[in-house]
């Protein structure tokens, strides 16, 4: 309901809260359940509000910088890195519906005491690297179901993409923005600080088509097969369609570089450097491609195979990948034989 002195105002007094949308969307989507999804997001959206509070902090309370210690994969931990991680395990723990979770900054996977019929899978701060220099990074997260029977064990987690049950990212830019997918579309929340709340500002998102953008490392072209460069050097030639060459963006924060590719379109990319892909498949790569399956888009590896059909062997395998805009990624795999 809004009066009419709300609406001359132009003052919302009826603004969906991530909490509520949750709740509305599993009652009218999921009548069987328990409730203890909702009860995890929720757990999720604390864990994102106090990483987005502690990094638009972290200048002042001396917490920029290297940790002196290196992670799971070999990168060297940030202190923010080791803080997110924490941050993001306690909520988890705290919210008793999680059993199982993998952490980036974890080598192994942590089986909590206690109830719970989830597992998650968190990248607590992706893109650390750029945090020093005030560059958006973000939280990425992707939710299973335990398999039946299961008292949580790996094998709830080195499972295909697309059994994950939800999956999202928080990023920390100007503002605090939680893209989010329970298998339903897309739909974008952004914090508000006073309020306190995530507040539904991208509902049913859908990414572009077609978008002349493309966003990848051209510093690790030396390492890519010729096919990749041929096929990245053709974007930079005048496009039949446009009369122009493509954009090129990247911010090297995947988080950041993936929000844009969804609100634009266009294509992001992390091929295969040497030996494997960089960005790591359950943390990294699934989460993304749920999101973009979800929004329109396509996610595809080097050889052109789905994402979220891979199975991974670790949990901290890596993949190459391409994502974006339905078009773009196609043209990807008709350029470069895949289809
Ligand atoms: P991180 O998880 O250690 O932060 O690394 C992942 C990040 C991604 O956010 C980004 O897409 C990529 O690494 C950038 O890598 P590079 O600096 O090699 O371009
Ligand atoms: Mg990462």
């Amino acid at each position: 309901m809004s009066s009419s002195l709300a609406k001359d105002n132009n003052v919302n007094t009826d603004i969906v809260t991530l909490t509520r949308f949750i709740l509305q969307q599993q009652a009218a989507t999921a009548k069987q359940a328990t409730g203890e999804l909702t009860l995890l997001l929720n757990s999720l959206q604390f864990a994102f509000k106090f990483i987005a509070h502690t990094i638009r902090r972290a200048e002042l309370v001396n917490l920029i910088g290297l940790a002196g210690a290196s992670n799971s994969t070999g990168d060297d931990q940030k202190k923010l890195d080791v803080i997110g991680d924490e941050i993001f395990i306690n909520a988890m723990k705290a919210s008793g519906n999680v059993k199982v979770l993998v952490s980036e900054e974890q080598e192994d996977l942590i089986i909590f005491d206690g109830p719970g019929n989830y597992a998650v899978c968190c990248d607590p701060i992706d893109g650390s690297s750029n945090i020093d220099a005030g560059v958006s990074v973000g939280t990425i997260f992707g939710v299973y179901k335990l398999l039946p029977g299961s008292k949580g064990s790996i094998k709830d987690v080195l499972r295909p993409g697309t059994e994950m049950v939800a999956a999202g990212y928080t990023m920390y830019g100007a503002s605090a923005h939680l893209m989010l997918t329970t298998g339903n579309g897309v739909n974008g929340f952004t914090l508000d600080t006073q309020l306190g709340e995530f507040i539904l500002t991208h509902a049913n998102l859908k990414i572009p088509s077609s978008r002349t953008i493309y966003s990848i490392n051209e510093g690790n072209a030396a390492y890519w097969p010729p096919i990749i460069k041929k096929f990245i050097d053709s974007l930079k030639q005048t496009q039949k369609e446009t009369g122009k060459p493509y954009s090129a963006r990247y911010i090297g924060s995947m988080v950041a570089d993936v929000h844009r590719t969804l609100l634009y379109g266009g294509l992001f990319a992390y091929p295969v450097k040497g030996k494997s892909g960089k960005l790591r498949v359950l943390y990294e790569c699934f989460p993304m491609a749920l999101l973009l399956e979800q929004a329109g888009g396509k996610a595809v590896n080097d050889e052109g195979k789905r994402i979220l059909d891979l199975s991974p062997k670790e949990i901290h395998e890596r993949s190459g990948i391409w994502l974006g805009s339905k078009d773009e990624v196609d043209k990807f795999l008709t350029f470069t034989g895949k289809v």
